[in-house]
């Protein structure tokens, strides 16, 4: 076989992961995988092994890479809520925890360019991202010239956006959405909803310190389910009345998911997101001693354990498409402290995109709710068809990124924020127990992480994408 050379400019031998159980697009598979370069050359049983470099994969499960959905590295508004991970840490964390690609939401500050958001996101994460990258955009202002960008912005590889329904400085009425759904759809991309009723919520705070409730117990009361329900459901009529597909991220409710089951009992076409901490975590967080509860505060809450198996449930039966982690990570002390006379002025969001693939794993497949095909659709090939990446991204097919993630399921560990690559002070999934390890991480062929550890840093490239390949 000819050397090729990979993401590091050197020249290298081809290289043969033997003996593996393949993840492929139509199931799992027992067979050999070759990559020359940095793409996949070869999928069959017993490939020749001379002139390859070998990795044994005897006994584990061989992933397309994994893509996480949903990312904030990064987000500084130039104020004291700056998230804890940047470009370098938090690509970094995502590739020792076997994910191959983000994508991040540009954020223009308001009333700038569209153009001016992707341009400072570019800066921020090229030459210093680990793992290989692409941007969804938020859109907070919408005019004839945010408008007249999205054909710039398609020709950029940006096809996908994000509307807010919450959070005072974003959110945007029903009217916008409409016009954005309408405006993205026939520029050929897709837009994705914060749905929580952002009326609401701010009726809630305000109930919340009526009632001098100032604690983090306090923030779930604050935006019950029926808030997000209620704007999953507007945001589908949106949806229909504009005659495009959309997506609904971090869904976290059963009666969210309730809208989305009527919405396509009308054929309507509905992508859902959910998040790892949806399916691992409840409410219950909110009320440990002292401050801990602060450490659990993002948008939606976390919620009561009815949601966590109805969000299972739903996964398992192909009606949640997507999971991504929201990664958006404020250190504890003294970022979340910002909030401590008051839950509303805790900076929202959680830690999380090193340990996806391990919680879904664990609490997933090893505990047989979901099987390693349906993560594999869920955390890989849905993402990568959603978002205008497929089949280059997300299939272990021949002519396919050798982006690879390699998962030991007779490994085990206990998750901890000690042993994280992640840059804060604290993990969500502290003590949780992983059952499994994350052998091997292959970045456009080479060999970027091990055992948890990363081997290769800043070789991460911008992903120019497409349109969405829909499938539902
Ligand atoms: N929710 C959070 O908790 N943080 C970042 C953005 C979001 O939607
Ligand atoms: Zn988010």
């Amino acid at each position: 076989y000819s050397t090729k050379t990979n993401v590091k400019g050197c020249t290298v031998m081809p290289l043969l992961i033997q003996n593996g159980t393949l993840l492929l697009p139509e199931g799992p598979v027992k067979a050999d995988l070759r990559v020359e370069g940095e793409r996949i050359a070869q999928i069959g049983p017993g490939l020749p092994a001379e002139g390859s470099q070998l990795i044994d994969a005897a006994g584990k499960l061989v992933f397309p890479g994994f893509i996480d959905t949903h990312t904030h590295f990064e987000m500084n508004q130039g104020t004291q809520r700056e998230t804890a991970d940047n470009w370098t840490t938090g690509t970094r964390a995502a590739l020792a925890g076997g994910t191959t690609c983000v994508l991040d939401f540009a954020e223009p500050q308001r009333g700038h360019s569209l153009a001016s958001a992707l341009e400072v996101w570019q800066e921020r994460a090229e030459g210093r991202a680990s793992c290989h990258y692409g941007f969804h955009m938020t859109i907070k202002d919408w005019d004839p010239r945010i408008q007249d960008e999205l054909r710039a912005m398609t020709a950029a590889g940006i096809t996908s956006y994000k509307v807010y329904m919450a959070y005072a400085p974003m959110r945007i009425s029903d009217r916008t959405a409409l016009e954005v759904v309408q405006a993205v759809g026939e520029a050929g991309g897709i837009v994705g909803c914060h749905c929580e009723n952002g009326d609401l919520v701010d009726a809630g705070i305000a109930a919340m310190h009526a009632e001098g409730r100032f604690g983090p117990d306090a923030h779930p009361a604050s935006r019950p389910a029926v808030v997000e329900a209620e704007a999953v459901g507007r945001w589908l009529a949106i949806g229909e009345l504009a005659g495009y597909p959309v997506n609904i991220v971090h869904l976290s409710t059963w009666q969210g998911l309730e809208q989305v089951r009527i919405a396509r009992k009308r054929l309507q076409e509905v992508y859902v997101e959910t998040c790892p901490q949806y399916l691992t975590l409840t409410g219950d967080k909110y009320r440990l001693p002292g401050f801990e509860g602060a450490k659990y505060v993002c948008a939606p809450p976390l919620r009561a354990q009815i949601n966590v198996d109805a969000l299972w449930e739903a996964l398992a039966a192909g009606e949640i498409d997507t999971v991504g982690t929201d990664h958006c990570s404020f250190y504890f002390n003294p970022t979340k402290m910002l909030g401590r006379e008051d839950f509303a002025a805790i900076p929202g969001g959680i830690p999380g995109v090193e340990h996806r693939v391990e919680l879904m794993y664990t609490y997933g497949v090893a505990a047989g709710r979901i099987t390693a095909h349906q993560m594999m659709k869920a955390l890989s090939e849905h993402p990568a068809k959603l978002f205008g990446m497929y089949p280059r991204k997300g299939a272990l097919a021949v002519g396919s990124d050798a982006d690879i993630t390699i998962l030991d399921p007779n490994a085990s560990r206990v998750i901890t924020a000690a042993g994280q690559v992640q840059n804060v002070d604290y993990t969500p999934y502290e003590g949780m127990e992983s059952r499994c390890g994350i052998d091997t991480v292959l970045l456009s062929g080479a060999v970027a992480a091990q055992g948890g550890r990363v081997l290769l840093e800043n070789r991460g490239r911008y992903v120019r994408r497409g349109s969405a390949q829909f499938w539902r």
